[in-house]
């Protein structure tokens, strides 16, 4: 497969391209910083802006502890599925066990959107559909401050975070630098 087939890539610009990285389980910091680096050692992705860490209420979930949660974007040649398939494996590398759909988890690594791709497959949607729902994706991901605009509903995340009812709390981690 030729990751670098332009499929994605809009004329004259990079495509937006945004993981959305969680935990609740054990050293949930640990676990974000682990999986933003090993997914750089990997050489397969640069990190382009990082959010802050924000402590979040579980939402759409039984009770379970608050989640930390972190949106990086990304400059990638990979194509989603193949950069979907990388998420799985820092998944997996970082104590990721499989407590069912929206059990509590050591890390989750979500490919949130790619540029103006939809996709809408077993395997991989996109943009990601609990985007738009969740306070816990969309106060990281407006901080990034991108001009992306999500393909189907033509809104950039700080609008979409203006029109998102979920009344979940999100709350910057104590001790960051910024
Ligand atoms: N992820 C879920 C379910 N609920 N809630 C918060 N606050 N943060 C998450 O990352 C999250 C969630 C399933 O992936
Ligand atoms: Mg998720
Ligand atoms: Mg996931």
């Amino acid at each position: 497969m030729d990751l670098r087939s332009g499929t994605h890539r809009p004329p004259g610009g990079e495509p937006f391209v945004a993981l959305g990285l969680g935990s609740n389980l054990g050293d949930r910091r640990r676990w974000l910083e682990g999986a933003a680096a090993w997914l750089v050692a990997t050489g397969a992705v640069e990190i382009a802006v990082w959010s802050r860490f924000y402590e979040t209420e579980p939402v759409e979930a039984a009770p379970q502890p608050w989640y930390l949660n972190q949106v990086l974007s990304l400059r990638t040649r990979l194509s989603p599925d193949a950069l979907l398939a990388l998420a799985q494996r820092a998944e997996e590398r970082h104590g990721r066990r499989r407590n069912g759909r929206h059990g509590p988890r050591t890390l989750d690594v979500d490919l949130l959107c790619y540029g103006g791709c939809v996709r809408w497959t077993p395997r991989l949607r996109l943009p990601h559909p609990a985007m738009v729902r969740r306070r816990c994706l969309l106060v990281p991901l407006a901080e990034l401050g991108a001009a992306w605009r999500h393909p189907l509903l033509r809104l950039t995340p700080a609008e979409l975070l203006a029109a998102c009812g979920d009344p979940g709390r999100v709350v910057p981690l104590r001790d960051q630098l910024r």
